[in-house]
C-alpha cells in the first residue's frame, strides 16, 4: 500500500487536482478544483483509491453491512470496494424522472440495514445528504460516509449535524501541504487556497444557505432551474425543476371546471405548455377513479406534475385521514398538495405521515391573492419558518412574491392574467412579468385566463412565453462545473 503523499502526487499528475481560477456550480470563484472523473481512465489508481477509502472507513470502525456510492464518480469506487471486501452494494438512481413509479434504490436490503456512503469529493455535504435521505426513506440506516477528498468547507460539520460521520482520505489543506513539500505548488497558491477556505465555509443546518448568500450578493437574481435542480433535496422539487427546464415553462394550469370530460379535454390541449396541472377535485360533479387514471396518463404523456389544491387546515390527525381516505384519496395520485399554516405544524406532520412514504410534497399557503386576506406580516413569516423546519416535505409556498432566497423552496403564485385587474369576488390579478420578474416568484398559476379563453391551448402558450421570458430576465446562468 502506498502512502497518501504518493496518491496525492498521482492525482495531481493526472489533473484530478487542479489549481488556478475556477467558477464553481455556485458561481463562487475557487483557486482549486477537484475533478475525480478522470480516474476511470487509470484502473490501477482506481484500485488504490478504493483501498484508501476502505481503510479510511475501516480504521474508525464505521458500521455497515452495505455500500452505496454517490453517482457518478464514486460508483466505480464503491464497486471495487464491494467486490474486494465482499460487501453487497446498492445503487441509488440519480435521475428523478419517473420517480414514484421506479425504484430509487437498486439492490437487496432490509429495513434497519446499515449502509456506508462512498463519495469522491465533499464540499457542502449535500450530495451525501441527498443519498442518505433516499436511503433512509426506504428504511436503511446511514451513520457513516467516506470520501476521498474533503474540501474542508464545512461539509463534515454539516453531515455531523445530520448524524453522519464523515471519514476522509485527505483534506484540502493536507493536499496543499503535500504538493508544496514536493515542489508542485508555490506558497502564494497555498496561501490563496487557505484564504479561500477561510472565507467559504458552508454553515450547518440549512442546505443551500451559503450558495444563496453568494448568489444574492452578486445580484438579487435567482438561479436557473437546472442549477436549482442540482441543489434541491426533495426528489419532487428536482423533478419539477427539470420539467420547467426542459419544457421551458413556469406555468401551472388551474383546471377549475366541473365535469371529468371537460377537465381531461382541457388538460390534453394545455398539457404541452405547463409544468403543473392544479385541480380542485371536490368541485367535479362526476368524479370517479377512472378520471384519476386518465389524468395520470395525461401527466405522463405531457410530462407535468399534478397538484391538488386541497388547502388542508385541520389538526394533524384529521388532515392525515382527509389526505389519504374518503372518496378522493389525494395522497395516492397528487404529487403536490397544500396546507394552511394556521393549525400549527401538526398539519404538516399529519400530511407528512401519509405523504412522504409516497414521495409527495406540500406547499404552505403563506400569502393569498384575494383582497382583505389575513395571511400577511408575522403570519407569513411564521409560515416560512414552519417550512424551513419541515423542509423534507414542504417544497415551497403559495404566495404573491418571493419570501426566501433559499433555493430549495418553490414559490407559486395564483391570481395571474395577461393584464392586471380582478373579479367580482375579491380575486386580484397581476401579470406574469410582475409575478415572476418583479416579485421573484417561480411559478404562475392560471385558471380562468386559460380555460375561459376561446383557444385555451393558445392562451396557455401566451402565458408560458410571458412567464418564461420574465424568468430568463430575472435569473442568472452561472458557468457550471461539477463542484
Ligand atoms: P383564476 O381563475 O386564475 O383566478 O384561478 C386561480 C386558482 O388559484 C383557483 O383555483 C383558486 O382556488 C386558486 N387560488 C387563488 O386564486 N388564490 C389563492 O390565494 C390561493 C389559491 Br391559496
Amino acid at each position: 500500500m502506498e502512502n497518501v503523499d504518493n496518491l496525492v502526487l498521482k492525482l495531481f499528475e493526472i489533473e484530478a487536482l487542479k489549481f488556478g481560477s475556477f467558477t464553481l456550480k455556485s458561481g463562487i470563484q475557487s483557486p482549486v478544483y477537484f475533478d475525480l472523473r478522470v480516474i476511470v481512465s487509470y484502473p490501477s489508481l482506481m484500485n488504490e483509491v478504493a483501498d484508501f477509502l476502505w481503510q479510511a472507513a475501516e480504521k474508525p470502525n464505521a458500521k455497515f453491512v452495505l455500500l452505496c456510492g454517490v453517482p457518478y464518480t464514486a460508483l466505480p469506487l464503491a464497486t471495487i470496494m464491494s467486490a474486494n471486501h465482499n460487501v453487497p452494494m446498492l445503487i441509488r438512481r440519480k435521475e428523478a424522472k419517473d420517480y414514484g413509479t421506479k425504484k430509487m434504490i437498486e439492490g437487496k436490503f432490509k429495513p434497519g440495514d446499515t449502509c456506508l456512503i462512498v463519495e469522491d469529493v465533499v464540499t457542502s455535504g449535500s450530495s451525501v445528504m441527498e443519498t442518505a435521505d433516499s436511503l433512509s426513506k426506504v428504511g436503511i440506516v446511514v451513520t457513516d460516509a467516506v470520501v476521498l477528498l474533503d474540501r474542508e468547507q464545512g461539509g463534515k460539520q454539516r453531515l455531523e449535524h445530520k448524524g453522519i460521520n464523515l471519514y476522509s482520505v485527505c483534506g484540502m489543506s493536507g493536499i496543499c501541504k503535500i504538493l508544496e513539500k514536493h515542489g508542485k505548488l508555490d506558497s502564494p497558491t497555498v496561501k490563496q487556497v487557505d484564504d479561500f477556505l477561510a472565507k467559504n465555509i458552508f454553515k450547518p443546518d440549512t442546505s443551500g444557505v451559503k450558495l444563496t448568500e453568494q448568489v444574492s450578493k452578486k445580484s438579487k437574481k435567482s438561479l436557473r432551474y437546472h442549477e436549482r435542480a442540482e441543489i434541491v433535496a426533495h426528489p419532487l422539487s428536482k423533478q419539477l425543476l427539470k420539467i420547467m427546464d426542459s419544457k421551458q415553462t413556469n406555468l401551472a394550469f388551474s383546471v377549475d371546471v366541473t365535469k371529468c370530460q371537460q377537465v381531461l379535454e382541457l388538460v390534453d390541449k394545455v398539457g404541452p405548455h405547463v409544468c403543473i396541472v392544479k385541480t380542485h377535485v371536490d368541485i367535479i360533479e362526476d368524479f370517479n377513479d377512472d378520471f384519476i387514471t386518465a389524468l395520470q396518463k395525461l401527466a405522463d404523456k405531457h410530462n407535468f406534475l399534478i397538484f391538488e389544491d386541497r388547502k388542508f387546515a385541520d389538526i394533524g390527525n384529521t388532515v392525515k385521514h382527509q389526505y389519504s381516505s374518503g372518496v378522493y384519496k389525494i395522497n395516492q395520485w397528487a404529487h403536490i398538495t397544500n396546507a394552511h399554516s394556521v393549525p400549527g405544524d401538526g398539519v404538516v406532520q399529519g400530511l407528512k405521515d401519509v405523504g412522504l412514504p409516497k414521495n409527495r410534497g406540500c406547499l404552505l399557503i403563506a400569502e393569498m391573492s384575494s383582497t382583505g386576506n389575513l395571511a400577511t406580516g408575522e403570519y407569513t413569516k411564521a409560515t416560512v419558518k414552519m417550512a424551513e423546519e419541515q423542509a423534507d416535505f414542504v417544497i415551497g409556498f403559495i404566495c404573491t412574491s418571493r419570501l426566501t432566497d433559499d433555493p430549495r423552496f418553490l414559490h407559486m403564485t395564483p391570481g395571474v392574467q395577461l393584464s392586471a385587474g380582478g373579479d367580482s369576488l375579491g380575486q386580484q390579478y397581476l401579470t406574469p412579468n410582475i409575478v415572476i420578474g418583479d416579485r421573484g416568484s417561480d411559478i404562475i398559476i392560471v385558471g380562468r385566463g386559460i380555460y375561459k379563453a376561446d383557444d385555451p391551448s393558445n392562451a396557455a402558450k401566451l402565458f408560458k412565453e410571458a412567464g418564461y421570458e420574465a424568468y430568463l430576465k430575472q435569473s442568472v446562468d452561472f458557468t457550471i462545473t461539477e463542484q
